[in-house]
């Protein structure tokens, strides 16, 4: 096969696209892609201060280095788990990018502040780690744009990571979860901040080529909480519609941005949007907890440990 634009032999095919590109003509073709996204859906502005959130894998460390390329600065927060080999790889390969770029990274160490990895705080709370790491993840997330003064938290959640939530949450049809979702969510009553996914539109596959032909040196294992979950089943059934039928994935994930577009027009014409939601805070720390502690101070409190949100600055 040959590359679209010059003609040499092609390194990447993409059957969605119906077309193949050679490396350097690959790297134009998906930097304009994500592009247009971030214009169509105004995911960053100008006076933007965006703060990428880094896992060590290829999504997040593509969109810093996208994003540096592009000439948007950003530095990078992590939540260190705790999980032994598994974190410790992870950091090295986001200060490694961290260096390359010239940005810096806020380290949150879950160990430092609970005294103990994901694993056992989840123990201690009776929760699955996904769940206590979720929650935790969210309020340190939240915590660094408001204490650093970034104003949008971007997040390298790809085209499949987004079509397989999409395809949970309509076959169980979670409606508390499914028009939630969105390639970008305003900022709320000063607390919440701005978030937004460049990647939402790219295939994993996509993705991968694009760090590798970036030369991104990334974590390729899973987290090991992420056996069996499924997601990850959900991933190869829409693998399989994607053989037989190329472009289903962001045919569907595109669908959904449209219905949900019309849906929130519909709603600030009807006057929805300003209707009385009463925003609540933890007594604590000031995080919304819709009513008492929040999540990450009751945690605290159940290990009978002081409040406390620090982070340690690289680069
Ligand atoms: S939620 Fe669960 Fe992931 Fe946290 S414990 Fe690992 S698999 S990292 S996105
Ligand atoms: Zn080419
Ligand atoms: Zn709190």
């Amino acid at each position: 096969m040959k590359c679209r634009v010059c003609g040499q032999t092609a390194s990447i095919s993409l059957r969605s696209h119906k077309t193949a590109f050679c490396d350097t003509h690959f790297l134009t073709f998906f930097e304009k892609r994500v592009n247009t996204t971030i214009r169509r859906y105004r995911l960053i502005g100008d006076g933007d201060r965006p703060v990428v959130a880094v896992s060590g894998g290829k999504d997040s460390l593509s969109l810093w280095v996208f994003l540096t390329r592009m000439g948007i600065t950003a530095d990078g927060v992590y939540v260190d788990l705790g999980i032994g080999d598994y974190s410790r790889v992870s950091l090295e390969k986001i200060k490694a990018v961290a260096d390359r770029i010239g940005r810096k990274v806020h380290i949150f160490h879950v160990p430092d502040v609970f005294g103990r990895g994901i694993s056992e705080v989840a123990k201690g709370l009776r929760r699955v780690p996904c769940s206590a790491c979720g929650m935790i993840k969210r309020y340190v997330m939240n915590k660094v744009c408001m204490d650093k003064g970034y104003n949008l938290l971007l997040t390298g959640h790809n085209l499949d990571d987004e079509a397989a939530a999409l395809f949970g949450n309509v076959l169980y049809w979670k409606k508390e979860y499914l028009w939630r979702k969105d390639i970008v969510l305003d900022a709320k009553d000063g607390h919440l901040s701005r978030k937004a996914k460049p990647f939402f539109l790219c295939s994993e596959r996509e993705v991968a080529a694009y760090a590798v032909i970036s030369g991104i040196d990334y974590i390729y294992e899973e987290c090991p909480f992420s056996k069996g979950a499924k997601t990850i089943t959900y991933k190869g059934i829409l693998g399989s519609l994607e053989e037989v039928s190329p472009g289903t994935k962001l045919m569907f994930v595109k669908g959904y941005l449209k219905e949900l577009r019309e849906m929130k027009e519909m709603r600030q014409d009807d006057g929805e949007a300003a209707a009385g939601f009463e925003a609540q805070f933890c007594p604590v720390c000031g995080y919304p907890s819709g009513g008492g502690e929040c999540g990450f101070c009751r945690t605290l409190q159940k290990f009978e440990l002081p409040y406390s949100a620090r982070f340690e600055e690289y680069g």
